[in-house]
Formats: structure tokens, C-alpha cells, sequence
């Protein structure tokens, strides 16, 4: 089944265009397409030039509205496959059959920016699935943080107007650190806990094949008896969940702003194929009460600790769109595109978003006929008596109501003994009011949870983005208010970003002190330890050990890690023992688009030339973002001179001496790649010394 989708997208190619000359729209064969048709060589365009009207008409409507959040993003089809069977929980027939493979396409995205915005700025990622299954589409629209923003989607245009370029002028791009939104978070506590994971190193992902999908809102499963079961998904990535450091980041964004979408599709190219495993948090519905916040509320978790999370399938995502508008800009993500096996609660965020899905693409698709493109179009079968609207592509004959005898009563309802999708019966009584449930005003102890689950390094990184953002803020009082409410989950932090503020620590206040979650800390989510698909950098130049550098390429190229030697050009680098390709010029890029850096023997760096100059700052970069660095033979003196400080031990000899992710040897052998892949697997290292710049 997983081809399938590949097979009907292929029936919407368009015509190949190697088999024939140029075409207008209808068909006609055009010559000549540089000159439009003029009365005299000099003379006026004349109207009756209909390929130049409507190769400039069809131009000028090329763009569509970009979505109202999430406008950026990248996208990429795969499958899904369970593990065994789920009917215990679910009639979804994609979750029953461990050989059945259904297809999906993803999206990833950030949310604040538009279209063109920068990838790795602070923000939650969109993590959106269509699964095309045998009994319709299901989309699981998700993001990298489990919790929202806000507990009711009436809220959600606020927010969203807050956390938005201002009004005014448009600024900033693909931030949050601006007045507005926190002013809004310092007036509405319930942002409090999403506040916390969005100020945490989730918001600044390495990949987004290197972070972890929620799908939020407690769902329910039905299995056939008509049972229902509370289900919370997650998705976990095979590699591990890893971030950037905000520095690293925000050089990113100039380096190489789509760093995210290019990683995701190179990887994909590369056959490097990003994949994770679908969990699911599940509670028996008589133990709806049983916690101490509602399960209706989109900002809690349940700790895994008190549901641990059991998986049921894997998502491999192996094959990247052909055009990226067509596919991933057209593809409409839908909440209430259910299954049967699956429905809803009655968390209002959930139910809002049931509405404003179907609502917002009627506007930016143009239409209603938006599920016949074919990125939405189902593998299931059509068959209704919708019709018409603008784009209509289908051809439908026959009647058009229900009930009809002239169409001989088709299409027909499904039969009692037939899978169709059937709402859980659940009984609904209450007065008809505007309020929110008492059982959702807790407010900070998830904010805490969150905080004291968090090892050393992530609080300080939660408390330094803190005064980043607030930093940003103009409004004193917005500044004032923002640590006031902090205090209420920790005093520590609101002290500590008030220093930062220069504003005075606010009273202390009794605040909660929950349990920590082990599973909620980066530290405890390092994936299969592998360095697979890490990027790697050699600094090598005229006269470098170039059988070192091929040496090194081998042992960490099998592990799967990707390394490039940069030289000071592109060409043939000539060494001490053979030369070697360079794969890519120093100039072109950047430490931060790689997470480990080797000096080989003779490497750059010990010159006075602008190519030593800048594999230095390569170097240093490196070490300030806590990445791997390696060193061998002449390369121990460049890094020694660098940072005197900091490499405290030195190997003079074949064993490597490796120490806060520095890893130095005399010459490569076995143990200095074995060594240097450790350090690099580490991801970051986090409590290094700071460097004299
Ligand atoms: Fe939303 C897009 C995720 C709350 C209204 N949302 C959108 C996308 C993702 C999410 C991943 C991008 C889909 C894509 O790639 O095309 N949204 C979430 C999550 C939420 C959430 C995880 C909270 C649990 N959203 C939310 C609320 C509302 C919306 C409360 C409105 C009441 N979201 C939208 C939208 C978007 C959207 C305006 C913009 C483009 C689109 O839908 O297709 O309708």
C-alpha cells in the first residue's frame, strides 16, 4: 500500500516536457517566447499577442495567501507501519495489520514566521502527518512541544495577533521577542508552561528529524466494541531529540536560513532516511478524574512517569516531494480528518481548531475543491454528493441528492455491518455558559514540573532566553509583570532573569515543587547514541596528512556520519602523503552548519593566510557551541594556541586523550576515531569553560 500514493500522484504529472516543443495553456506549440509581438521592430505590443498576455497573466496569479501561522515550512512522504496489532484500543484499520504499510505525508514548520523567515529562530515546530489510509485521511496536526499556548481556541486569534509581526511595522520576523506577546503571556498565565518549553532548547531543534511530535490534545480511541480509551501520540525520533545553542542559532539564521528545510531534504537525498517511532499515552476513561489537572486541557502533559508511553508503530519518511508548491504549500492539514477508531474530547482547544482548518483553506486554497489536489486526495475511494465550487476537477455523473431512486439510490449508506465512521456516544448534560472549568486554573506546577526536571544547563539556557526575549521588551511594566508571574513557578528563576533585567527579585511566593520528569529533560533523550547523519568538517590545506584525511573519512563515514574536507578553494589539495578533493570551499560556509570539526596533521590554521584566519574562528565557533572538536599531530599546537585554557591535557602520542568533547592523538588510528565519534555522538558539550575571544 505504500506505493500507492506515489502511483496515483504520478497519474497528475504534468505532460513531460522533454517530449515536445514549448506550449501555450492550450496546447499550441509556441517558437518563440523572448519577444513579444510588436506593431514594427520598435513599435507598441500589440494585444493580440495571446501567449505574452497569458504567460504574464498566469505569472501574476502564481502566489497564494501563505497560511495564517505555520506559513513556513518543509514537507516529505513516507509510511507508517505498526508494530502489532492496536484493536484492543482501536478499530483504525491502519493500526491493526504490523504488514501493512500506509503512507503519509509530513509536515514541518515553524509557526510565528512568514514564508521566507528563517528557520532556526526561537520557536515551536508544526509537526503535522497525513496518513493516507485505507478508510480515509487521518491527520495527526501536532507540534514539537506537547502543551499549547492557551486552554480555548476562542483565545486563539489573540495570541496569535500577539505573538505576530506588530501591527504596526511588521517587526520582528520569526520572533517572539517582542512587546506584544509578552505582554499578552504576563496577562494570561495559562501561556506559562508552553512559555517554559518555548524558552528551552526544544524551540531551537538541530533537525527536524531530531525532534520529538505531540499530538497534544488528549484524543480517544474506539475500538469495535465501541469502547472508548483516552490517547495522548508522540512521536519519538530515532535519533534522539538535540538542539542548537542559541548563539549557534542565531547565525544560522544568517549563515544559511534554511538550514532545517535543506538538512531534511539532503538527508532524504542521501538515502539518510528520518524516522520515529509513534507512541501513545493511554487512559481507561473511568480514570478520566483521576489526575490532578483535566485531561481537557491542552496545557498539561501527562507525566510519562505516571503513563509511560507505549509504542505502536514507526514513521520512515524516504521520499521528497517533487514540487514544493504543489505538494507541500497546497497540502491542507485538517484536525477533525478522522478515522474510525479514532474521535475527539471536549478540550475546547481541539474543538475550535475542528472548525478553523476547513475554514482557513477554503480561503487559501481558493475554494472548497482543495481535497482533489493531490497531496490531499484520499487512497479511499470519493463518493458523495458534493459537487461543483471553483477547481472542480472531477467529472461527476448522476444525481446529486440522497435519497434519489434515479440514481438507483447511490451512493449508498453504509450498512451496520460496515466500517464507517460512527461518533462515540457520550452524554452530554450541563448549563449553557461561558466558563472556563475550575479544574483548568492551575497554571504553574506544570511550569515548575517543567523547570525542575530540567538538568543545569537547560535552566540556565530557559533563564538567559528569558532575558533575551524580556531584554527585547520595551515595556517596563510588561518586564515587571512577565517575572512577577515567574516567581509563582520558581523563585530562583524569576530572581535570576530579574538580575538580568536589572530590576529588583521579586517577593518570594510559595511555589509548587513537583516531582521531577526525568523524561522531560534533553539529557534523557539522546537516541541511539549513533553519530549517523552528523555533519563533520576537516580543515585541510596544501601539505595536510591527506591519508589522515582519508583515513578519518573511512572510520567515521561508516558510522555514517557525513564528512567534508573544507580548504581555503575548491580543487585538489596537494599532501604530505597524496592529495584529496576538497568538498567544499572555507569561504562558502560556516561552522555552524557543522556539529564536529577535525585539525588533521598540517591542517589550516597554523598560517597567517585569510584561510587560517578563518578556519581559527571555525575552530573557536566550535568550541563555544560545545562541539566536538579534534585534533591530530600539527593540529594540537593550532588548538593549544586557541584556547591555552582550555585544552588542559594533550595526547602526545597514538592514544587519544579526549576531554569535554576535545579529543586530541599524534596521528589517527582505531581509538582517535572511536574516541572523536563519542564526542560527536555527545551532541553538545555543555559545561566547557568559557573561551578568552
Ligand atoms: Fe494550528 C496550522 C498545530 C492550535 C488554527 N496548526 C497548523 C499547523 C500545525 C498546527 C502543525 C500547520 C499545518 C501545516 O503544516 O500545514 N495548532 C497546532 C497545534 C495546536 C494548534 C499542535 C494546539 C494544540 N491551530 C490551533 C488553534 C487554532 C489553530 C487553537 C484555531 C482555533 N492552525 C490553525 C489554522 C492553520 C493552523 C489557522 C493555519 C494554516 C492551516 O491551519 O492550514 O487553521
Amino acid at each position: 500500500m505504500a506505493d500507492q500514493k506515489q502511483e496515483q500522484r504520478r497519474a497528475h504529472f504534468a505532460d513531460d516536457p522533454a517530449a515536445g516543443p514549448l506550449t501555450t495553456d492550450q496546447g499550441v506549440t509556441v517558437d518563440h517566447t523572448d519577444d513579444s509581438l510588436q506593431a514594427g521592430e520598435r513599435g507598441p505590443t500589440l494585444m493580440e499577442d495571446f501567449h505574452f498576455r497569458e504567460k504574464l497573466t498566469r505569472f501574476d496569479h502564481e502566489r497564494i495567501p501563505e497560511r495564517v501561522v505555520h506559513a513556513r515550512g518543509a514537507g516529505a512522504y513516507g509510511y507508517f507501519q505498526p508494530y502489532e496489532s492496536c484493536a484492543e484500543f482501536t478499530r483504525a484499520a491502519f493500526l491493526q495489520d504490523p504488514g501493512v504499510q500506509t503512507p503519509v505525508f509530513v509536515r514541518f514548520s515553524t509557526v510565528q514566521g512568514p514564508r521566507g523567515s528563517a528557520d532556526t529562530v526561537r520557536d515551536v515546530r508544526g509537526f503535522a502527518t497525513k496518513f493516507y489510509t485505507s478508510e480515509g485521511n487521518y491527520d495527526l496536526v501536532g507540534n514539537n512541544m506537547p502543551v499549547f499556548f492557551i486552554q480555548d481556541g476562542i483565545k486563539f486569534p489573540d495570541f496569535v495577533h500577539a505573538v505576530k509581526m506588530e501591527p504596526h511595522n511588521d517587526i520582528p520576523t520569526g520572533a517572539s521577542a517582542h512587546d506584544t506577546l509578552w505582554d499578552f503571556v504576563s496577562l494570561q498565565p495559562e501561556t506559562l508552561h508552553m512559555m517554559m518549553w518555548l524558552m528551552s532548547d526544544r524551540a531551537i531543534p538541530r533537525s527536524y528529524r531530531m525532534m520529538q511530535g505531540f499530538g497534544v490534545h488528549t484524543f480517544r480511541f474506539v475500538n469495535a466494541q465501541g469502547k472508548g480509551t483516552f490517547v495522548k501520540f508522540h512521536w519519538k525520533p530515532k535519533l534522539g531529540v538535540h538542539s542548537l545553542v542559541w548563539d549557534e542559532a542565531q547565525e544560522t539564521m544568517g549563515r544559511d536560513p534554511d538550514f532545517n528545510r535543506r538538512d531534511l531534504w539532503d538527508m532524504i537525498e542521501a538515502g539518510e532516511y528520518p524516522e520515529y517511532e509513534l507512541g501513545v499515552q493511554l487512559v481507561a476513561e473511568e480514570d478520566e478524574h483521576s489526575f490532578d489537572f483535566d485531561l481537557l486541557d491542552a496545557t498539561k502533559i501527562i507525566p510519562e512517569e505516571l503513563v509511560p508511553v507505549r509504542p505502536i508503530g514507526r514513521m520512515v519518511l524516504n521520499r521528497n516531494p517533487d514540487n514544493f508548491f504543489a505538494e507541500t504549500e497546497q497540502v491542507a492539514f485538517h484536525t477533525a480528518n478522522v478515522v474510525p477508531g479514532i474521535d475527539f474530547t471536549n478540550d475546547p482547544l481541539l474543538q475550535a481548531r475542528n472548525f478553523s482548518y476547513l475554514d482557513t483553506q477554503l480561503i487559501r486554497l481558493g475554494g472548497p475543491n482543495f481535497p482533489q489536489l493531490p497531496v490531499n486526495r484520499p487512497l479511499a475511494p470519493v463518493r458523495n454528493n458534493q459537487r461543483d465550487g471553483y477547481h472542480q476537477s472531477r467529472i461527476h455523473q448522476g444525481t446529486s441528492y440522497s435519497p434519489n431512486s434515479l440514481g438507483g439510490g447511490c451512493p449508498a449508506l453504509a450498512g451496520a455491518d460496515e466500517s464507517a465512521f460512527r461518533h462515540l456516544t457520550e452524554r452530554v448534560d450541563g448549563q449553557k455558559i461561558r466558563k472556563r472549568s475550575p479544574s483548568f486554573t492551575d497554571h504553574y506546577t506544570q511550569a515548575a514540573l517543567f523547570w525542575h526536571s530540567m538538568a543545569d544547563w537547560e535552566q540556565q539556557h530557559i533563564i538567559d532566553a528569558f532575558r533575551f526575549e524580556l531584554g527585547k521588551v520595551n515595556a517596563k511594566e510588561v518586564r515587571e509583570r512577565t517575572v512577577g508571574e515567574l516567581a509563582h513557578i520558581d523563585h530562583t528563576l524569576a530572581s535570576k532573569v530579574a538580575e538580568g533585567l536589572g530590576i529588583p527579585a521579586p517577593e518570594a511566593t510559595d511555589t509548587p515543587r513537583p516531582t521531577p520528569s526525568p523524561a522531560l529533560s534533553l539529557e534523557n533523550l539522546k537516541g541511539d547514541g549513533s553519530i549517523r547523519s552528523r555533519q563533520i568538517a576537516v580543515l585541510v590545506r596544501d601539505g595536510v596528512d591527506a591519508q589522515q584525511v582519508g583515513g578519518l573519512k573511512q572510520a567515521l563515514g561508516e558510522q555514517g556520519a557525513f564528512v567534508e574536507a573544507l580548504a581555503p578553494q575548491d580543487g585538489e589539495v596537494s599532501g604530505a602523503s597524496g592529495s584529496l578533493s576538497a568538498d567544499r570551499a572555507l569561504p562558502t560556509v560556516a561552522s555552524v552548519l557543522y556539529d564536529a570539526v577535525v585539525l588533521p596533521d598540517g591542517g589550516l590554521g597554523a598560517g597567517d593566510t585569510a584561510a587560517d584566519g578563518a578556519a581559527r574562528r571555525f575552530v573557536l565557533d566550535a568550541y563555544r557551541h560545545g562541539k566536538a572538536i579534534g585534533a591530530l599531530g600539527s593540529g594540537i599546537e593550532v588548538l593549544k594556541k586557541l584556547l591555552p585554557d582550555q585544552v588542559r591535557t594533550a595526547s602526545g602520542g597514538a592514544e587519544p586523550v579526549s576531554d569535554q568533547g576535545v579529543v586530541t592523538a599524534a596521528a589517527n588510528g582505531g581509538a582517535f576515531a572511536r574516541a572523536f565519534a563519542e564526542a560527536t555522538a555527545a551532541h553538545r558539550h555543555r559545561n566547557r569553560p568559557p573561551a578568552r575571544i
